[in-house]
């Protein structure tokens, strides 16, 4: 008996291996929390949930109850495995004609990516430690920014998001449930302090409170998750930006620890980085997958990615963008058609009142025909 306890790794050897084995995944760092740590988090869910900061994202509501206890998911599991991949600090901002894309989404789709490494890592624990295990990264039904904290990866600040000591805003999470029995790490204490600098960059106003978002004001949600028309209110204020969002993680003051993501797959391709407005408005279905193949861009679909184009072109003030918004004017989906309406409006506003009534009377979509309602003459006007 005492020589076959004796061939197994103890707590410690078994944390240490599992550890190694992240780092030799590619991970960049790792911590273990008890599946309970993070149910105080679950309240907080609820909360936002009934006051309907998800916007449209019904799939927050459907398992609501997995995802407010760790527990309930997984009764089985003793340990949760954090693990977290730098992805890195963002570039510079581009000129209007440009669009900006998050940092996160510039690489290799980070979902495919993580997954990978996690069932590597997964693959140790079900292997030499004989335990069961399940994977979770993003879309599961976890509440993934609270375990990370009760592993000690780092604390969620005022944005929500995970800081980290050592990486700053910039950390992907993936977790691995199991039965093995792991001793858990000291949970993260808060280091934010008097800083707001997050709260205050926003440009949509999106955080109700220090620590609380509301989604649907959220650049990140209006330009990945949300499928319909984009409010007037916003439009202005998200600039540029075609997907995502980073202000409130680049302002952290953490972020002077950041490094460069050391995974290459992470690294911005060509194609995402400050991409010409022009060339991406005219993308079809099979041009923008082709253009976006492997990236979380693509999973949002050609049409929201080229309305959310179209408000960069209507800010733009850039008169070379008008034809390209005109071209757009006749889009098969309503959402294109209703941004390349108010592009125009904002850009070249005689020439929008000049269209209205033939539009008007041609438009069969609500939406599209809101945007050609338009009284005001006011536009922001290209300059020369
Ligand atoms: C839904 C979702 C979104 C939504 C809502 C974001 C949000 N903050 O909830 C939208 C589309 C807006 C979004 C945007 C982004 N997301 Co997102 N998103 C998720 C997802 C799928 C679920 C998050 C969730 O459960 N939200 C529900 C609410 C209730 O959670 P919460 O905001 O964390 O709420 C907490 C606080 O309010 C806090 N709280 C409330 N009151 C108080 C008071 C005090 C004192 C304290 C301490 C805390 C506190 O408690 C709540 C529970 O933890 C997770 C993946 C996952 N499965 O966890 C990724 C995830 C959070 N997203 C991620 C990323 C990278 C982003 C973006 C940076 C992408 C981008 N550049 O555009 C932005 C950041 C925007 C922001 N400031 O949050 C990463 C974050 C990694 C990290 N370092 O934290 C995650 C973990 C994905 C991953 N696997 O890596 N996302
Ligand atoms: S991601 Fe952008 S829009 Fe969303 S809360 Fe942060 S700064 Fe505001
Ligand atoms: S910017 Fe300041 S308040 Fe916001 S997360 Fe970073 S330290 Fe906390």
């Amino acid at each position: 008996m005492a020589a076959a306890r004796d061939a197994r790794p103890t707590n410690k050897d078994a944390r240490a291996a599992i550890r190694a084995r992240a780092l030799q995944a590619g991970f960049d760092a790792v911590g273990f929390a008890r599946p309970a740590a993070a149910t105080a988090a679950g309240e907080r869910l609820r909360q936002f949930l009934a006051e309907g900061r998800h916007g449209d994202m019904a799939w927050l509501e459907n398992r609501a109850d997995w995802r407010a206890d760790p527990t309930a998911l997984w009764p089985e599991a003793k340990s949760v495995i954090v693990c977290a991949l730098n992805y890195g600090a963002p570039e510079e901002a581009t000129d209007a004609s440009r669009g900006v894309i998050a940092t996160y989404a510039r690489g290799r789709d980070y979902h495919e990516l993580l997954k990978g490494k996690l069932k590597f890592v997964a693959d140790y624990v079900t292997g030499p430690l004989s335990a069961d295990v399940k994977v979770f990264t993003d879309t599961a039904p976890v509440l993934e920014k609270p375990l990370a904290a009760a592993s000690g990866l780092g604390w969620q600040g005022k944005h929500t998001n995970l800081v980290s000591r050592t990486f700053g805003s910039w950390l992907l999470l993936g977790e691995i449930f199991t039965t093995l029995d792991l001793e858990p790490d000291a949970a993260e204490l808060d280091a934010c302090g008097t800083c707001s600098r997050c709260l205050d960059a926003c440009p949509t106003a999106a955080f109700p409170a220090p620590y609380q978002l509301d989604a649907r004001r959220c650049i990140s949600y209006l330009t990945i998750e949300y499928d319909g028309h984009i409010a007037d209110e916003f439009r202005a204020a998200i600039g540029n930006r075609i997907f995502g969002c980073d202000d409130c993680l680049a302002v952290c003051p953490w972020n002077k620890y950041a490094q460069t993501a050391h995974e290459a797959k992470l690294h911005p391709r060509a194609e995402t980085t400050a991409p010409p407005l022009a060339e991406l408005a005219a993308l079809d279905d099979a041009t923008f997958r082709k253009r976006f193949a492997g990236t979380s861009i693509k999973r949002s679909g050609r049409d929201r990615f080229v309305r959310n184009v179209l408000i960069a072109i209507g800010n733009s003030r850039d008169p070379s963008l008008l034809s390209v918004a005109r071209a757009r004017l006749d889009d098969d989906s309503p959402l294109v058609r209703a941004m390349a309406a108010w592009a125009l409006w904002r850009l070249a506003p005689a020439a929008y009142a000049a269209e209205r009534s033939a539009r008007l009377a041609a438009e069969g979509d609500a939406g599209v025909r809101t945007e050609w309602s338009r009284a005001d003459a006011a536009g922001v006007q290209a300059t020369t």
